[in-house]
């Protein structure tokens, strides 16, 4: 009832549009037409694009169809009927697009106004608005120079952490230099994107070797590449683990592309990628207080058929219930994919020092660390997981900026 109440009157201006588009620079609207099914809009760069008149009407920006205040959508495409008329576009005077709709038996005429900036966005925004446009594989070389920005500039200026968060999404991995050793530094760079995802290790945890560990992590064994808390229906999207000391013997960290190890063992051997991308497989952790279970491949793909969501992490590893006749062919597929996850040719082998924090996307690079001697002296990181949807955010909003 919302829209229709209102649809005879003018819209207003927009709603705050142009604050939302200016990333996207201040490029006019030289010129728009409408060209069989498609609203043809041209910017005074020369640069074009085409978008469908039922897409202008359900995004129109005016008070009736998006909430003035929390600028969500209150149109409602049931209140149309199924075919629109052809409306009339025109490029306005200050350069937006103008979408006219005539009157239809019991609906009003409408009239509709596209800031250029926001249509500009929207033109480039399937590759924006997922990080499978900017990711970029790596192998071992990367050690060689790897993603890095220092702390200050982190935690100090935008544009410095504007480049740390574009490394994470590219790479799934940035580290972040010359922090302070104080314990709770790892908050300041939490702070800067959001807040900590919490889990059953708290919303902060001290990596160190204890002596009753609930967890691997915190022992002084090696681990083997592995992704934290696979067990989880949602595991979490990004850690971070800060280093404060690093004086025992061994701990050396190793990091690793799960995405380009997957597609290796895609290209090397697609029997052993397609039983590891179709079998689900069954992970767990249980301690005093808890049991968190799930069922979920090891190699997770997305619509596209690109690995998306990697859960190796052999020690969380559940009984493996499966028919006797298909378990050969599992642990041959899975042998081949741990060992290349190990191979040096993939992996990133390097010891954090303190005041060094590694961050890295959960679900793609695998962490691990080698073995050290706490009798040697202390091995102290301290860790924390955040979610994708405040680190793309944070990314977006700063690149908004120009
Ligand atoms: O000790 C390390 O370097 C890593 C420990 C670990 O895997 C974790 O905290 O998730
Ligand atoms: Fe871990
Ligand atoms: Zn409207």
């Amino acid at each position: 009832m919302t829209a229709t109440a209102t649809e005879t009157q003018r819209p207003e201006p927009l709603v705050d549009m142009g604050e939302l588009s200016a990333y996207a620079g201040d490029h006019r609207l030289r010129s728009a037409q409408l060209d069989g099914e498609t609203v043809r809009v041209t910017w005074d760069d020369g640069r074009t694009a085409g978008y469908h008149p039922l897409w202008l009407r359900d995004h129109c920006p005016c008070p009736a169809c998006r909430h003035p205040q929390t600028r969500e959508r209150t149109f409602r495409l049931l209140d149309l009927p199924e075919t629109l008329p052809r409306p009339e576009v025109e490029a306005s005077a200050r350069g937006t697009l103008i979408v006219r709709w005539p009157a239809m038996a019991e609906h009003a005429a409408h009239e509709s106004e596209f800031d250029p900036g926001w249509l500009r966005q929207r033109a480039a925004a399937d590759e924006d608005l997922d990080d499978s446009g900017r990711t970029q594989l790596w192998d071992a070389a990367i050690a060689s120079n790897p993603p890095s920005v220092d702390f200050g500039e982190v935690t100090g200026s935008d544009a410095g952490l504007r480049r740390w968060l574009d490394q994470l999404s590219r790479y799934g991995l940035a580290l972040i230099d010359n922090g302070p050793t104080e314990p709770g530094s790892i908050e300041a760079v939490v702070a800067r994107i959001g807040w900590p995802r919490e889990t059953n290790f708290g919303r902060y945890f001290d990596v160190v070797s204890k002596p009753n560990p609930n967890n691997a992590a915190f022992t002084a064994i090696a681990l083997e590449p592995h992704i934290d808390l696979p067990n989880w229906q949602r595991p979490p999207d990004f850690q971070f683990l800060y280093c404060l000391e690093n004086e025992a013997e061994g701990g050396a960290s190793t990091l690793v592309d799960g995405f380009a190890v997957a597609e290796s063992l895609r290209s090397e051997d697609p029997e052993a990628f397609r039983i590891l991308s179709e079998q689900p497989v069954d992970f767990r952790f249980q301690d005093e207080e808890a049991d968190i279970a799930y069922r979920a491949p090891v190699i997770g793909l997305d619509a596209s058929g690109r690995p998306a969501q990697i859960r190796f992490n052999n020690w969380i590893r559940d009984t493996l219930r499966l028919p006797a006749d298909q378990v050969g062919a599992f642990y041959r597929a899975y042998r081949q994919f741990w060992q290349r996850l190990r191979d040096p040719r993939f992996v990133f082998r390097f010891t954090l020092r303190p005041g060094q924090m590694m961050a890295f996307d959960n679900l793609r690079v695998l962490h691990g660390r080698e073995a050290f001697d706490p009798n040697t002296g202390q091995r102290h990181l301290q860790g924390t997981y955040i979610d994708r949807d405040l680190v793309r955010s944070r990314l977006r909003v700063l690149e908004r900026g120009g």
